[in-house]
């Protein structure tokens, strides 16, 4: 692997970067007194620093590098497309032929009538465009008034504001005049920190009858459609009772309401299907993807339409669309990374060898005295930090704070796992191998290890 090593030492790239680069979600202030740390060169699940550590990325970036780093082929595919074509757009009456490519690859791949893609150039520009999408489909049906979406709290659809107003992230909505209009949220399935007395199970049917009860509150006429992430990524990997989902699909289908599943962590291969609709058991409507499309190699999101839906606003010019949607070199990015997902049979890969192995390992790290649940599906994983099991209680200090010294004791020891609030969570490399699990697990729990122990000597072993 090509490292480069004559670069400018560590603390001048780190000045350089905090004199003019910002970052997002980022206390700049803070960031500018550590320094960044600067990440130089990638290979398979490994990534390195400017001072030549090699660290075990453990979240494939952002959720997002599922065929691992370093795939010549797909900088090959990126040089060849940029001297071929390196932009037009698809406005105007006009395609080109990695766009075609892209979009048969996708439409087979994914599952029911699901044959339609409209792209962006990220997760948060697809999930803005859902909003418009349903509502103009509504409209066109002669129900402009069914508008409203409901999603839930502690989810994340992302950044834009549309996509920041879908998300139930409160911190989010603190900032920037977020939510818009006809959004409504309702609580999430995360059995461990709001379960209660509840076993998990009516806990799941208890939540997903809130999806209902807004339903008739808000009246079936004015809903458009419910989002939701198959499993909750960036809320900390909440993966619902058995219960929530098949309800959740019974009352979509009963009142009328579109699914929209946000496939941007869950989709291409993450839970061990294609699809995390497929995993859980959804038929959704729209799909929105992106992160895992390309691996992250080209930026590119978008959403999977079914006919239903494409047939419906085909009849009427839809004003929307982005001068990257269907960006050329993007395109053939995501789909020589589908073609090699396809061919060396990765999802396979998951579903039979590296995810029941990290499954067993990673349950069995609920022995350790501060960890209390360990949930996982295919290859994302989270587990929660207590001071009490038994009564899963938080730590008094604010939630997060145990959470951080982990991480950071974490990045020390070369493995970037992070956290949520006080739960900790990875999404590997879908192509990760069992050894590099071993070392995953051996590097985590020396990491807790080290958490605990300073949690105890700061005093912070002690429940709310
Ligand atoms: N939907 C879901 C489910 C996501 O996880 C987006 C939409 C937005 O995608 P873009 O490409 O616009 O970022 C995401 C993105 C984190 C973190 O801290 C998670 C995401 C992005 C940034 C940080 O876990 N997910």
């Amino acid at each position: 692997m090509n490292q480069i090593f004559n670069h400018a030492p560590t603390h001048e790239l780190q000045a350089r970067d905090a004199a003019h680069h910002m970052h997002p979600f980022t206390a700049q202030g803070q960031l500018a007194e550590k320094g960044a740390r600067v990440i130089t060169a990638a290979n398979g699940v490994f990534v390195y620093d400017s001072d030549g550590e090699k660290i075990l990325d453990a979240m494939a970036g952002l959720w997002c590098v599922n065929i691992g780093y370093g795939r010549e082929e797909l900088a090959d595919v990126a040089h060849r497309q940029m001297k071929q074509l390196p932009y037009y757009n698809t406005f105007f009456q006009t395609t080109h032929i990695p766009a075609i490519e892209l979009s048969e690859r996708i439409a087979n791949l994914a599952p029911a009538d699901l044959n339609h893609v409209f792209y962006a150039g990220s997760g948060s520009e697809a999930n803005d465009t859902n909003i418009r999408m349903v509502r103009h489909y509504w409209a066109v049906k002669g129900k402009p008034q069914k508008s409203i979406i409901i999603s839930r709290k502690n989810a994340y659809h992302g950044s834009t504001v549309g996509g920041g107003s879908l998300g139930g992230m409160s911190a989010m909505h603190e900032q920037g005049g977020m939510p818009i209009p006809d959004i409504h949220h309702i609580n999430q399935p995360n059995w461990w920190s709001e379960g209660g007395d509840m076993t998990p199970e009516d806990f799941g049917r208890a939540r997903a009858a809130e999806l209902e009860e807004a339903i008739k509150q808000l009246g079936a006429d004015r809903v458009a459609a419910f989002i939701a992430e198959p499993v909750q990524g960036a809320g900390g990997v909440i993966v619902a009772p058995d219960t929530y989902w098949p309800e959740v699909q019974r009352i979509c289908d009963h009142y009328g309401i579109l699914l929209i599943a946000d496939e941007v962590i869950c989709g291409f291969g993450r839970t061990g299907n294609w699809f995390g609709s497929e995993t859980l058991h959804i038929r959704p409507h729209i799909m929105t993807i992106a992160k895992g499309l390309s691996s992250g190699y080209q930026p590119i999101g978008g959403s999977i339409v079914c006919d239903e839906v494409a047939k419906v606003i085909a009849g009427d010019e839809f004003n929307h669309g982005y001068t990257y949607s269907s960006h050329p070199v993007a395109a053939a990015v995501a789909n020589e990374n589908l073609r090699i997902m396809e061919e060396e049979n990765i999802v396979g890969h998951v579903r039979d060898t590296v995810a029941p192995y990290l499954k067993q390992k990673w349950e069995a790290m609920t022995d350790h005295p501060m960890v209390g649940e360990a949930k996982i599906v295919g290859m994302m994983g989270s587990i929660a930090l207590t001071p009490n099991k038994a009564t899963r209680a938080a730590f008094k200090s604010d939630a997060g704070t145990v959470g951080y010294i982990c991480r950071e004791r974490c990045f020390a020891n070369n493995l970037i796992m992070r956290h949520v609030g006080d739960r900790m969570i990875i999404s590997p490399p879908l192509i990760i191998s069992n050894d590099e699990i071993d070392l995953l697990i051996t590097r985590a729990r020396k990491s807790l290890d080290e958490a605990m122990e300073i949690v105890k000597v700061q005093g912070l072993w002690e429940e709310k």
